[in-house]
């Protein structure tokens, strides 16, 4: 199923303007090395799970470049250049042009409003598109009819109020299951899935990442660690300590597909 069991990705290293990037909260700016450090053992767990990473070279003038799921969608087949709604973000969409087009015989372009990938979860029944600061009706209407083309049926939802991305709150586990913050499920946007709950505390974990037959979870929520283990899923826990403090989960640092 290729929405889950990926084989390619593409990340961008970390330029040491990462500790400059967006946040909402000032907590302190993140340590360099230590933050790629956590990038290292990010991609180490993707090629563990035997996902082909591409690597594309740090980009200074961009603080929160190395959070390429913002700047395109990528499907089999497929791909779409995103207007981030982070004006200091706008420009990476032209930056990983050159490496979709070379992954990728098909990308379409999103040409109006605002959408950041880290509001779009993708699943096997259609693509959740949530309203944020960062992805705004424009953008998620014209991301619509892009869809419509690559034949994927688009739904838009309206992320939780004060989350940076709808994905801040949610993350597709199976064919079925989405991982879920109670304040986003309030809403219903998931018809017809079944949802769990992220425990009070560790809404942070619902930023997750399933790559193969793992789980990528933060290694911060022990909670959400045990509830999902127990429901059978294998858990990939990871630091994600310095990339929180720039207000980054696990699912921004790649994006994923299946390339057949
Ligand atoms: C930003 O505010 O844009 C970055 N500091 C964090 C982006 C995280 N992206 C994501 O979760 N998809």
């Amino acid at each position: 199923m290729g929405d889950l069991n990926f084989n390619r990705a593409i990340v961008r290293t970390a330029p040491r303007a990462a500790v400059n990037g967006l946040r909402a909260v000032d907590v302190g700016a993140p340590n360099i090395d230590a933050l790629r450090r956590e990038q290292d053992a990010y991609i180490a767990a993707l090629q563990s799970a035997d996902v082909t990473v591409s690597v594309l070279p740090p980009l200074e003038a961009y603080p929160d470049s190395l959070f390429v799921e913002d700047v395109a969608l990528v499907f089999t087949g497929a791909a779409i250049l995103l207007r981030p709604g982070a004006p200091t973000r706008r420009g990476e969409a032209a930056e990983i042009a050159p490496a979709v087009e070379r992954a990728f015989d098909r990308v379409l372009r999103l040409e109006t409003g605002t959408v950041e990938g880290g509001d779009v979860l993708t699943t096997p029944r259609g693509v959740y598109i949530g309203l944020s600061g960062r992805t705004n009706a424009a953008g998620a209407e014209a991301l619509v009819a892009l869809l419509a083309q690559i034949g994927r049926p688009g739904f838009v939802v309206q992320a939780p109020p004060d989350v940076l991305h709808l994905k801040s709150d949610c993350a597709l586990l199976d064919e079925e299951t989405i991982l879920c913050t109670a304040r986003l499920a309030a809403s219903e946007p998931f018809p017809g899935f079944r949802l769990l709950l992220t425990p009070e505390g560790e809404e942070g974990a619902a930023n997750a990442l399933r790559v193969g037959g793992e789980v990528f979870l933060s290694d911060a929520y022990p909670r959400t660690a045990e509830q999902l283990a127990a429901e059978g899923y294998v858990i990939k826990p990871l630091a994600t300590h310095e990339i929180a403090k720039v207000d980054a989960g696990l699912s921004c640092m790649s994006l994923r597909w299946r390339d057949r």
